[in-house]
C-alpha cells in the first residue's frame, strides 16, 4: 500500500470538548451516558488527577492537591461527548483516614467489577521515583485477574535524572512486564509533559479497537 506523504496511517483523538460530569458516592450517582471510559488508577497523590489535566490540556479540570486524598469520589469527565475519562480516588496512603481507606475497596473494585464491560483501558500510575509499591502489584494483579488491560504510567519523571528515568524504567518493566494485560509501560510528567504524546497513543488505540 503506498500511503501519501503526510497522510496518518491512523486517525488521533483530537480533544474538541472535555468536561467535569459527575462525582460519584455509589452507583446511583453515575452518569448512565454510553461510552467507552479510560480509568485512572494509583496510590493517593500519585499524580492521577494531575495527568488527566494534561493529557485534556485544561489546567484545572480535574482537582490537584498536595494532601494525599483528594479524589475520594469516582470522577467522570466526559470527552468529545463520545468517551470517558475517570479519576478514581488513590489507595494506600497512611495518613488517609481509616474510614476512607476501607470504603475504598468496595468502591473501586465494585466500580471496576461493574463497568468491566466499558473500560477501554486502565491507566495504572505508578511513582517513577520508588519502587512500585506492594498494592501497586496487587492492583496490577487484580486487573489481571479482572481481565482489564492496562498500561502503567510512571509519574513525576521530571524529578528524576536520565540515568534515574533509565532505571525506573527498567524496574517498572521488570515488576509489570510479564503480565499479559500490561499493554506496555510510560514515564511522564505532568509538570513538563514528558510521556503525554505516547500515553495518547495507547489510549488511542484502546478506544480505536474497543
Ligand atoms: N513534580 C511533579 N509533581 C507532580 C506531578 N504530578 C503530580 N504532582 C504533584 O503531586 C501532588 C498530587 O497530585 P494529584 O494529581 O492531586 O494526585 P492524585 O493521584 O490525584 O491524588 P489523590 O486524588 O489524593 O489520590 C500535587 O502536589 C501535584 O502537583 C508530576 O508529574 N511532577
Ligand atoms: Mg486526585
Amino acid at each position: 500500500m503506498t500511503v501519501p506523504r503526510g497522510a496518518r496511517l491512523r486517525i488521533e483523538v483530537k480533544i474538541e470538548s472535555s468536561d467535569f460530569v459527575a462525582s460519584a458516592y455509589k452507583p446511583s450517582d453515575e452518569p448512565t451516558r454510553p461510552g467507552r471510559q479510560i480509568v485512572f488508577l494509583g496510590r493517593s497523590n500519585v499524580g492521577k488527577s494531575s495527568l488527566i489535566n494534561i493529557l485534556l490540556g485544561a489546567k484545572k479540570l480535574a482537582r490537584t492537591s498536595s494532601t494525599p486524598g483528594r479524589t475520594q469520589s469516582v470522577n467522570f469527565y466526559r470527552i468529545n461527548d463520545t468517551f470517558w475519562f475517570v479519576d478514581l480516588p488513590g489507595y494506600g496512603f497512611a495518613k488517609v483516614p481509616q474510614e476512607v481507606r476501607d470504603a475504598w475497596g468496595p468502591m473501586v473494585e465494585g466500580f471496576l467489577q461493574r463497568r468491566r464491560d466499558d473500560i477501554a483501558l486502565a491507566v495504572l500510575l505508578v511513582d517513577a521515583r520508588h519502587d512500585p509499591t506492594g498494592l501497586d502489584r496487587t492492583m496490577g494483579e487484580w486487573l489481571e485477574t479482572a481481565g482489564i488491560r492496562y498500561l502503567v504510567v510512571g509519574t513525576k519523571a521530571d524529578k528524576l535524572s536520565g540515568n534515574g528515568r533509565s532505571r525506573s524504567m527498567k524496574t517498572i518493566r521488570t515488576v509489570f512486564g510479564e503480565a499479559a494485560n500490561a499493554v506496555g509501560a510510560v514515564l511522564a510528567s505532568s509538570k513538563n509533559g514528558l510521556g503525554t504524546r505516547d500515553i495518547w497513543k495507547h489510549l488511542d488505540q484502546a478506544l480505536l479497537v474497543a
